[in-house]
């Protein structure tokens, strides 16, 4: 996917929305450890994301994630934003720690049965739920024994995603396995941005191979016991080179391997891409194991924020790239470019490499934090988050009408919501959350959607 740097294509307008009728469809998502509060409620153990927030200095505004939205309470709340959102399909994570509190053993009844509520509360708001098995919520023990860095990560976590699948599975019917295994692997193990905060460069890697494997592994558990469609998600970036240099241009095809290659290409190819010319060691496959990564899924979830500008390294540095401002455009409240065309070339691009192993394509994340005010006298005027929506929105359509297959769009977030490292200082809810009072305010963006999905139903 490494190419020339994008254009900025100001225009909001839903010109294309026409493309985008049923079956199309359009959903909210959020995630367990930044919307649950609660956190020592119903015996839940710890995850690495408790040892992160206690760790002095590690999260930038010294929040806890406490109380937040406090969902796991208040999930009837969100349960009725969703209704009258009037979306299709609702991302929620489970949390691994509620359902196994130590990593390991039988299940914690009370919270398979609060989640089983949450299930027919939105089956009955006629929202078709679609869990996360697994959204960053490793369990501190399993962390203890080396996390994703240890093949017998994903026979546990095999074991926890059957317990959910046997309690939920009778009603749920669409899976998401593992969200974002590029994140955990380059900035949870590689360079200690989130938890568990290890700074082991390529040493990282054999993360990526033991999350894929934790993804086969509960594909499987989902085929066989006929609990409907499964697939995993994950976090893809347009990577451009900063300029035409030999240098850069190798720098930045080294990037997209990284952050591209290695994720997918075992998915939809049945290989790893070969990384020996970065120093970057082979993957720790056994027999078998590729077979059951590249088994067919339903579809592919596919997260976009942002393009990347990759450069030369940088001199003495441990990596062979550099990352760079992205010439002439806007930004987030995170400073993260907006591009939306960045979103088609990378569906384009997912299309033109995979071809036919490629299933349908779920845009399973898109959205943008701005600033906004912690607490909130009123509707929330958000017209930029609503500018950035509409015009990824009508990238999927540009993208669809040159051969992409996308089904589905999701906003992140339905709620404004714990922002990992950042806190509750980035806001990228369609509603406004008071993490003191937990008190929700829908903002300008989820009128916004609401009539978009209306209209693009009519
Ligand atoms: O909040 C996160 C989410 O948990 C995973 N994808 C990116 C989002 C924004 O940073």
């Amino acid at each position: 996917m490494a190419s020339d740097p994008l254009t900025l294509d100001p225009a909001p307008s839903l010109r294309r929305l026409t493309l985008l009728r049923p079956p199309f469809r359009w959903s909210a998502a959020t995630a367990a450890f930044q919307i649950e509060g609660a956190r020592s409620a119903d015996g839940r153990g710890r995850s690495i994301w408790d040892d992160f927030v206690d760790t002095p200095g590690a999260v930038k505004d010294g929040s806890t994630a406490e109380p937040g939205p406090d969902s796991w309470r208040r999930s009837a709340e969100d349960v009725a934003l969703l209704d009258r959102l009037g979306v299709d399909r609702y991302r929620f994570s489970v949390s691994w720690t509620r359902v196994q509190p130590g990593g390991r053993g039988g299940a914690n009844r009370a919270a398979l049965d609060t989640y089983s509520r949450l299930v027919d509360e939105l089956l009955g708001a006629g929202v078709t739920p679609f869990p996360t098995l697994y959204h960053w919520d490793l369990p501190s023990e399993l962390e203890t024994e080396g996390g994703w860095l240890q093949r017998e990560t994903a026979f546990r976590f095999a074991d926890f995603a059957a317990l959910v699948i046997e309690a939920l599975g009778d009603r749920v019917r669409h899976w998401y396995t593992i969200n974002e295994p590029v994140s955990t692997t380059l900035q949870g193990y590689a360079i200690g941005e989130l938890a568990p905060a290890r700074q082991l460069l390529f040493d990282a890697l054999p993360t990526v191979h033991h999350q894929l494997l934790a993804h086969g592994l509960a594909q499987q558990i989902v085929r066989d016991a006929d609990a409907g469609q499964v697939g995993i998600v994950n976090n893809h970036t347009h990577v451009s080179a900063a300029t035409a240099s030999p240098e850069d241009q190798a720098a930045a095809a080294a990037y997209d391997a990284l952050h591209n290659h290695l994720f997918a290409d075992p998915l939809f190819f049945g290989e790893y891409p070969d990384l020996g010319a970065l120093g970057i060691p082979e993957q720790p496959v056994h027999d078998g194991d590729l077979a059951l990564i590249s088994e067919p899924s339903d579809f592919y979830g596919v997260n976009f924020y942002n393009p990347t500008v990759v450069g030369a390294a940088l001199p003495e540095a441990p990596i062979p790239f550099s990352l760079q401002p992205v010439p002439g455009a806007d930004v987030t409240g995170f400073g993260w470019p907006i591009v939306p065309a960045a979103l088609t070339e990378v569906l384009l691009g997912l299309r033109s490499r995979y071809g036919d192993a490629l299933p349908p394509v779920i845009v399973g994340e898109n959205g943008a934090s701005f600033s906004e005010p912690s607490r909130s006298a009123g509707r929330i005027e958000d017209t930029e988050r609503i500018a950035y929506l509409a015009a990824h929105i009508e990238a999927i359509a540009d993208a669809n009408e040159r051969g992409a297959d996308v089904r589905e769009y999701t906003v992140w977030s339905l709620l404004d919501n714990f922002e990992w490292a950042e806190g509750f200082s980035q806001r990228f809810g369609l509603v406004h959350v008071d993490h003191e009072t937990s008190q929700r305010t829908p903002k300008a963006s989820y009128e916004w959607y609401r009539a978009l999905i209306e209209e693009a139903r009519a």
